[in-house]
């Protein structure tokens, strides 16, 4: 059995942005709910607070203090689909001290892979504002905290529905932390376009497949093995993040694409795989996802694939992928053109 943690807290379900709200607190509910069926095979993480150093590996101080003083508020509102309520801060601080606490047991070589199953969100968040449900930038301050300890080439993989626009920007000019994303497209935010590539030395480390409605399994498996695989073999990353979004849920209310439980435990399969062969760690953070029982079903689909777990044919998948890899060869090519000076595709 492999070494798996999760980070889990009631107090997440404390950050509310109202009754309609998709981002709500009976999405975490119902995943830690379902998690029960895999008690006992995983460690569990207590999270703590980020520090404001560690936040400020991201943010703008200003911009601390203004999430800092939204405690003193009922309800304010930071964006046009962001919202704070007095716990708001504290909970915010708990999601990127959760995920923190994940990378040091990895970093630790106690666990060999988490997930820190947190809110709210991160991906959408920048510098010095908050958008798209998100206040801190948790992936982004968790790759910056594990340089801090000594690692050189970290690995971002996002497959949330939406492009992470605050993680990208982030990391726009850095060369040691390879942001990957997969995205409908065009769609909110609206960046994520396959020419955005990076700049300055950062050239050819900001990885960008924005896709149209529709895509499914199959489809994210073959962007997987055939474009990140490749990269990421070459880049040699010491450890892996994965901003893990659950919107491309075939029924998700915010998406438009077909992504099952089952294919949510392949990409995870494909991940590890590529985890294994440069011999690294995997943390997972939750990001969107908003048809609560597709999200907690597909948690556990993921999950059980980090305990070892492998509960399906993966020889047999293989072949339906290769089946369905003209859906995106021509969509592939044309995403590898700016990067072919960087990276070396077959
Ligand atoms: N107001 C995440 O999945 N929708 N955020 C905007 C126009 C915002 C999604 C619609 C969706 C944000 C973490
Ligand atoms: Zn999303």
């Amino acid at each position: 059995m492999a070494n798996t943690g999760i980070v889990r807290d009631e107090r997440y379900m404390e950050h509310d942005m109202g009754p309609f709200h998709p981002e709500s607190p009976q999405r975490l509910e119902a995943i830690y709910r379902a998690l029960e069926e895999l008690k006992g095979r995983y460690e569990e993480i207590p999270p703590r607070h980020a520090t404001h150093e560690e936040v400020a590996l991201i943010h703008a101080p200003s911009y601390i203090k203004r999430i800092e003083a939204t405690a003193s508020s009922p309800y304010v509102q930071l964006d046009p689909d962001t919202a704070t309520c007095p716990r708001t801060y504290e909970v915010a601080l708990l999601a990127v001290g959760g995920l923190l606490e994940a990378v040091d047991r990895v970093l630790e070589g106690r666990l060999q892979s988490a997930f820190a199953l947190v809110r709210p969100p991160g991906h959408h968040a920048e510098r010095d504002r908050a958008m798209g449900f998100c206040i801190f930038n948790n992936v982004a301050i968790a790759a910056r905290y594990a340089q801090g300890k000594g690692l050189e080439r970290i690995l971002i993989v996002d497959w949330d529905l939406h492009h992470g626009n605050g993680t990208q920007h982030a990391f726009w000019e850095d060369p040691s932390v390879l942001y990957f994303s997969t995205h409908q497209f065009p769609y909110y935010p609206g960046s994520g376009h396959w020419k955005e590539i990076g700049g300055g030395k950062g050239k050819g480390f900001t990885v960008n497949c924005p896709l149209r409605v529709g895509h499914d399994d199959r489809d994210y498996a073959n962007i997987f093995r055939h474009h990140l695989r490749p990269i990421a073999l070459k880049f040699r990353p010491q450890l892996i993040l994965v901003s893990a979004g659950f919107d491309t849920y075939h029924h998700d209310p915010l998406g438009g694409m077909k992504v099952t439980e089952r294919g949510f435990a392949r990409l995870m399969d494909l991940v590890l795989e590529m985890a294994q062969e440069t011999s690294n760690p995997v943390v997972l953070t939750l990001e969107g996802g908003y048809h609560v029982q597709g999200v907690a079903r597909s948690v556990v689909e993921v999950v059980r694939r980090l305990t070892g777990e492998v509960n399906f044919d993966r020889d047999q998948l293989r072949e339906e992928e290769d089946e369905a890899f003209g859906r995106v060869a021509e969509t592939l090519e044309k995403f590898r053109e700016p990067l072919r000076p960087y990276w070396d595709f077959d």
